[in-house]
């Protein structure tokens, strides 16, 4: 089974922190004079900026991420973001509306609405509600590490935006590819977004959070990460919402005997890249197998990010002969992984046979590109196995919901003697007080 080969990624970036080394013992990091988990250092972390705020904040940015800020350079200014729009490339800003309005047309498509159901007797009336309403503010993390991810501000940004979020506050790490990659800064601008802070990792997190000196806490916090940032989602999930703890990419590849093991390696290379990530292909035509093998030998040699690639692949990468299109078919499913690419000349068919994928790609010509880019859903999806049970981010993940009751006088006296059955059941006497005293001139 392929399923070893995920839970060994999985493991190896475990956001649990506890888990984090082949050997079996734990990782530990050399950071406060002591040796700690990194579990133990995102819970210092974290009680850090709760208890003394921005200071903590700018403390841990100097010393994690070398970059000496202050209350003022922390946040991006509007002149900053000026500028890094007027120096973008006009097909750029044009490519960042395309996929904006792609994205906002998919979003609004599949935005929750509200609910109502009336039950009524002549007089005796009942009003039911499910109202939904945008959160009012949203943290969103971009990651800006090892590569700029305009992208990812796109796919939570604009989500949230069509939710209608008013207020959205990036954090994004004070690196070349985060805080002052001017791409990314024009896009934001582009989009809207004017609250960027330079702040990333688990500070990052945890101030948005908490709150602190210059930043308001925000009601949900969205958007991938590296193992801190995971970590410390799961530490303040509770005070706030998250939207999930995200793993690495990777990506199952089901091919028919009309897959093309050019575009097949194409596929497994462009999730490996990531790096870390992975891709595994399973299918039932064993002349597949070496002919993608030596594609991606080939592929790999002439990619910038090829050796990363390989790399992942060799690792935790997979190719697999199933016996048919059903047991390759159940094979994928039970992986549960956050791309399904069908790489298939009826992909319907196949499609039909899976339950667990966080997003799932159809035919020879969509590659998981599509996705990651223009397509419109977004590309924050479950990894590692997740998407067994949970989704990738929407614009009804910005919504909250509340049910609203209304009872008439005449409603309230129908159902009554339900109440006081109930309340007495239970013991709650100010319960069936509450009814009978407004009963009680009938
Ligand atoms: N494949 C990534 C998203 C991404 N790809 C961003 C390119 N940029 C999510 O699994
Ligand atoms: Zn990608």
């Amino acid at each position: 089974s392929a399923e070893p080969l995920f839970a060994a990624l999985r493991e190896k970036l475990s956001p649990r922190g506890d888990i984090v080394s082949e050997s079996g013992r734990q990782r530990t990091i050399e950071l406060f004079g002591q040796p700690l988990t990194p579990q133990q250092v995102v819970e210092k972390i974290c009680g850090d900026i709760r208890e003394t705020g921005l200071e903590a904040l700018l403390d841990y940015t100097r010393k994690l991420d070398g970059a000496d800020l202050t209350a003022e350079t922390v946040r991006v200014t509007p002149e900053e973001l000026e500028q890094a729009h007027q120096a973008a490339a006009p097909e750029y800003l044009a490519t960042i509306r395309q996929i904006r309005d792609n994205i906002v047309e998919f979003q609004r498509a599949i935005l929750t609405e509200d609910v109502k159901i009336v039950r009524q007797e002549g007089p005796a009336k009942v009003e039911l509600r499910q109202r939904y309403l945008p959160l009012r503010r949203v943290g969103i993390c971009i990651p800006g590490g090892a590569a700029a991810y305009p992208s990812s501000l796109l796919m939570t940004a604009v989500p949230a935006q069509t939710a209608g979020v008013k207020e959205i506050a990036v954090v994004v790490p004070p690196t070349k590819y985060g805080g002052y990659n001017v791409d990314l800064l024009a896009a934001c601008r582009e989009l809207g977004v004017t609250e960027v802070y330079r702040v990333g990792g688990a500070q990052a997190v945890a101030a948005l959070a908490y709150g602190v000196e210059g930043i308001e806490r925000v009601d949900k916090i969205v958007g991938p990460g590296n193992l801190f940032v995971a970590l410390a989602k799961r530490h303040v999930f509770g005070e706030v919402d998250i939207d999930s703890i995200a793993g690495p990419s990777e990506v199952v590849v089901l091919a028919d005997e009309t897959a093309r093991a050019d575009f097949v390696a194409a596929d497994l290379i462009s999730q490996a890249e990531h790096s870390p990530g992975s891709g595994v292909l399973i299918t039932w035509n064993p002349d597949l197998i070496p002919a993608v093998r030596q594609a991606l030998e080939e592929q790999c040699a002439r990619l910038e990010r090829g050796d990363l690639a390989r790399q992942c692949l060799e690792e935790y990468g997979a190719l697999i002969l199933a016996r048919d299109a059903d047991e390759a078919a159940r094979l994928a499913d039970s992986m549960a992984s956050e791309h399904l690419h069908i790489s298939a000349a009826d992909p319907h068919a196949l499609l039909a046979k899976i339950q667990n994928a966080g997003a799932i790609f159809l035919g020879h010509y969509t590659p998981v590109a599509m996705g990651d880019y223009v397509a419109g859903p977004s590309h924050v999806l479950p990894t590692g196995g997740t998407a067994r049970f949970a989704n990738g981010l929407c614009a009804n993940d910005f919504l909250k919901r509340s049910s609203v009751i209304g009872y008439s006088h005449e409603a309230l006296a129908q159902d009554a003697d339900a109440v006081r059955l109930m309340a007495d059941k239970e013991g709650l006497t100010a319960h069936r007080a509450s009814v009978d005293i407004r009963l009680a001139d009938d």
